[in-house]
């Protein structure tokens, strides 16, 4: 069988490629200003029929997203059938079909792609497919719609939903009628499966306080919403941020992303969060998730992925120890460069902890070896993976006291409760709230469990992102040569001091991020070394931040 050459020629015309621009498929899939998105979303239709094809007619998933990023920005990312990130190896097929100039172009590459990897195209292909809520996702998925129809596969249109919701649909849709079901695949199996699990892990709790969750004025908002009736009144959660029509409000000064780099209080929260009380953020697609409270001194503080993925841990750890499993489930945790070094402290204390670069899906594989693997960014991006084997042992662990047998059962729970395929925003703070309410934690007496060392982010924007490359888990630069060695030199004069610089992968900047003992000496160490990073690398002088001046 042959590729349906002239159904892709026809409707490849209707979405040509503008000439000037070069497209990569980076950390999140393609995102960029989505008015240059049209044929990138046509081509990723067809690309993901391919790779149902290749895996033998089983459903990918394509989420049309810019997470965090501003409105005008969108993008779109593959998921691969269990719910993971696109295998690394078709990222660069995904970037070559973007890429090609022509209509011509673009069937040669395809044809090349069918040959190399061998795909036999009389295999079914399925693509289930999302979108948030920005203003340019409707006609991006449209573009999206005629690529999968070009080449005739079947396509399942999910509405616009959040990035977890997405990945557990493809999870869910491709376990179905097998030992490894993840749960019904629709909307409504996603909040059954993880309100019953909620419900059932804080059943001999007292209700908590009301959580107050600033949506980004994102998809979260409506998924919120109906996570809200499910969970009745186990949990009672106050939405902010919900205005998903509003123009130009999406993570506006508000949302995970907002928090984490200003690490502050979203100004639309202010007088919405009442001291001691706990809020979060979700970011764009609701895959980030961020904790704060105020104190009584209406002192805001932050909660980020690190402190997450200390609070879970120690919580797992103990559950694990306490149902008698310790000798055969190793828990371990998972983390990048980002990762607060007091954060790191405290974990390497308690288990063992492994470093790898930015990305969820690095830090998705990094988790896969451990029975139990806990992944976090600081960024508020992350999840717990239970490894198949350790899912059985869990099934058929015979408990020998009353202790073994209630620590079995929150951690049969918390398998159903945590959405292993990706971080979910929602998934992860019900995860948060039971162990708040098995520990009685509040906000501060979380926070105490290590203090951050002060930290700073800055982005600088220079000629070329990708002239920056890096390695150790991203913690050295390897070009431009000597820039290494003269960061070197700057973080030796800072008490406490540690710096490292890495090009984004989902925005055209370079990112820099230092600590130091305090707050004004990790300020002046990024200033400093954005600086150097400005020099070396031709930043723009219209984005020279006036601190290095
Ligand atoms: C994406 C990835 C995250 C990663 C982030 C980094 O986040 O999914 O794992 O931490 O990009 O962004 P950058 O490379 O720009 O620093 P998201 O939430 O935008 O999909």
């Amino acid at each position: 069988m042959a590729l349906p050459v002239d159904s892709i020629r026809a409707l490849s015309d209707l979405h040509p490629k503008p000439s000037n621009l070069k497209f990569q498929y980076g950390t999140a899939g393609f995102r960029t200003v989505a008015h240059v998105l049209d044929s990138v979303l046509f081509r990723v239709g067809v690309l993901a029929a391919l790779r149902s094809k290749k895996l033998d007619g089983k459903t990918i998933g394509v989420m049309v997203t810019a997470s965090h990023n501003p409105e005008q920005d969108n993008g779109v990312k593959l998921v691969d059938p269990r719910g993971e990130m696109l295998e690394a190896s078709w990222e660069i097929h995904a970037t070559a079909l973007s890429n090609a100039q022509t209509t011509d172009e673009f069937i040669g590459e395809l044809e090349k792609l069918v040959q190399t990897s061998k795909i036999d195209l009389s295999k079914p292909a399925r693509v289930v497919y999302a979108r948030d809520t920005r203003p340019s996702g409707a006609a991006l998925v449209s573009s999206l719609e005629d690529g999968i129809k070009a080449i005739g596969a079947e396509g399942r249109n999910a509405g616009v939903t959040t990035t977890p919701v997405l990945h557990y649909l493809v999870r869910a849709i491709n376990t179905k009628g097998t030992k490894e079901s993840y749960g019904e695949d629709s909307e409504e199996g996603y909040f059954l499966k993880l309100s019953t699990a909620f419900k059932k892990l804080v059943s001999t709790r007292q209700t908590p306080s009301a959580l107050v969750i600033d949506c980004a004025n994102g998809v979260g908002a409506p998924i919120a919403e109906r996570l809200i009736e499910y969970l009745g009144n186990s949990l009672p959660l106050v939405l902010e941020n919900a205005s998903i029509t509003t123009p130009g409000a999406l993570n506006n000064s508000c949302g995970a992303d907002y928090v984490k780099t200003t690490q502050k209080l979203p100004p639309s929260l202010a007088g919405r969060l009442q001291p001691g009380q706990r809020g979060c953020s979700l970011d764009g697609d609701a895959d980030r998730l961020m904790y704060f409270y105020l104190d009584e001194r209406n002192q805001f503080h932050m909660l980020d992925g690190d402190k997450i993925a200390a609070l879970v841990s120690a919580f797992i750890v103990e559950l694990v120890k306490t149902s008698g499993l310790d000798s055969q489930i190793k828990v371990g945790v998972v983390q990048t460069a980002y990762a607060n070094g007091a954060s790191t402290k405290y974990l390497s204390e308690r288990l063992p902890v492994k470093c790898v670069p930015t990305g969820v899906k690095h830090l998705h594989h990094a988790a896969e070896h451990y029975n139990i693997g806990i992944y976090f960014e600081a960024n508020g991006h992350g999840t717990v993976l239970f490894s198949q084997p350790t899912q059985d042992v869990l099934q058929s662990y015979e408990p020998s006291t009353p202790a073994q047998s209630t620590a079995l059962e929150h951690l049969r729970n918390l398998n159903q409760l945590i959405n292993q395929t990706v971080g979910d925003a929602l998934s992860d703070m019900l995860l948060v709230e039971v162990v708040l309410a098995h520990k009685a934690y509040s906000g501060a007496e979380w926070d105490s469990l290590y203090v951050d060392l002060p930290n700073r982010l800055v982005k600088v924007v220079v000629a070329d992102r990708n002239q920056v490359k890096t390695e150790d888990a991203e913690r050295r630069l390897v070009s431009p040569v000597g820039l290494q060695e003269k960061i070197n030199d700057l973080v030796r004069r800072y008490d406490g001091g540690r710096s490292f610089v890495r090009p984004s992968g989902t925005e055209d900047v370079v990112r820099v991020y230092a600590e130091a003992s305090n707050k004004a000496q990790s300020d002046e160490l990024a200033f400093r070394v954005a600086g150097l990073v400005y020099d070396e690398c031709g930043g723009n002088p219209a984005s020279r931040p006036k601190e290095f001046l």
